[in-house]
């Protein structure tokens, strides 16, 4: 592993007295409902959101103009950079780290021009130009798994050995980028909860977490805050999936996550602050 995580305009210790996980907070920036449908609103909303997690304590912001919910469409370049880039400029200079949610290159460029320190790719780097998009820069890129496409991913998802596939995979990822030029210093991993996978796969990847980031020595991100797989434990309906999202995260952590993606930034800090003093290092 390496001792530390490039994150653009940051560098995160991995190892050492000063690593902690970091929290990642989610920023869905869609069109409101209640308005005009102008980009006015829901930038507006989006800042303050925004706001209301650089209070919490949030280290990096994750700005997502695309729902990649299963069954979601596409949305089209020229939406995307509507939605996402005047957020990404109102942020940039307000704290917290800024990482996009993409898959389109184009998007990757203009968010990389804009100083985002991370690119949080669901589709691993694959599409045609994505590579050279992130390539003469200094942003970490996140690379996740997926199997099919939002789609189809939830269809019926197969696997021989879940765990053995998706570290194949993000192997070859990593190789790919690398031998591209990138600075594997840059690059963090995440088995990707709920893109492709049934409740049974993603338990069997939480609980592997630990051995991901052994066999590929590379820091990861872990993302399941409200997801199914919590559904799927608690038998609690998606705005009642907090506590299980603040027990998932800790599991994760617990295995030596570095980042965990979440939507409630305030429960999740206070609860990796009281974990974090509670265990023996
Ligand atoms: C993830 C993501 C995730 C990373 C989404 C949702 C769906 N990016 N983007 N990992 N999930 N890296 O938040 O429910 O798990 S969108």
């Amino acid at each position: 592993m390496h001792s530390t995580l490039q994150f653009g305009r940051f560098n995160y210790p991995l190892t050492g007295e000063h690593a902690r996980a970091r929290v990642m907070g989610i920023l869905n920036v869609t069109p409101d409902s209640f308005s005009d449908g102008g980009q006015h609103h829901s930038l507006e909303f989006a800042i303050s959101h925004a706001e209301e997690m650089i209070r919490d304590g949030v280290d990096i912001i994750d700005v997502g103009g695309e729902s990649s919910r299963p069954g979601a469409d596409p949305l089209p370049l020229e939406q995307e950079l509507q939605r996402v880039m005047p957020v990404l400029y109102a942020l940039r200079d307000q704290g917290p780290a800024i990482s996009v949610d993409t898959y389109k290159p184009q998007v990757m460029r203009e968010a990389i021009i804009a100083g985002v320190d991370m690119i949080n790719d669901i589709n691993g780097f694959r599409a045609p130009g994505a590579i050279e998009a992130v390539r003469d820069s200094d942003c970490a890129l996140c690379i996740m798994h997926m199997q099919k496409d939002p789609q189809q991913m939830q269809l019926a998802p197969q696997y021989g050995d879940v765990v053995a596939e998706v570290i194949a995979f993000l192997r070859e990822r990593i190789e790919t980028l690398t031998a591209a030029g990138i600075d594997p210093r840059r690059i963090c991993v995440d088995p990707g909860f709920g893109f492709g996978k049934t409740l049974e796969h993603n338990y069997v990847l939480l609980r592997s977490t630990a051995r991901i980031i052994t066999e590929l020595q590379m820091p990861l991100l872990a993302g399941l805050s409200r997801k199914s797989m919590v559904g799927g434990i608690t038998g609690k309906p998606v705005e009642q999936r907090m506590a299980g999202s603040l027990g998932g995260a800790l599991a994760a952590v617990a295995q030596g996550a570095a980042i965990v993606r979440v939507h409630d930034v305030a429960e999740t800090v206070d609860a990796l602050k009281v974990w974090q003093a509670g265990i023996n290092r």
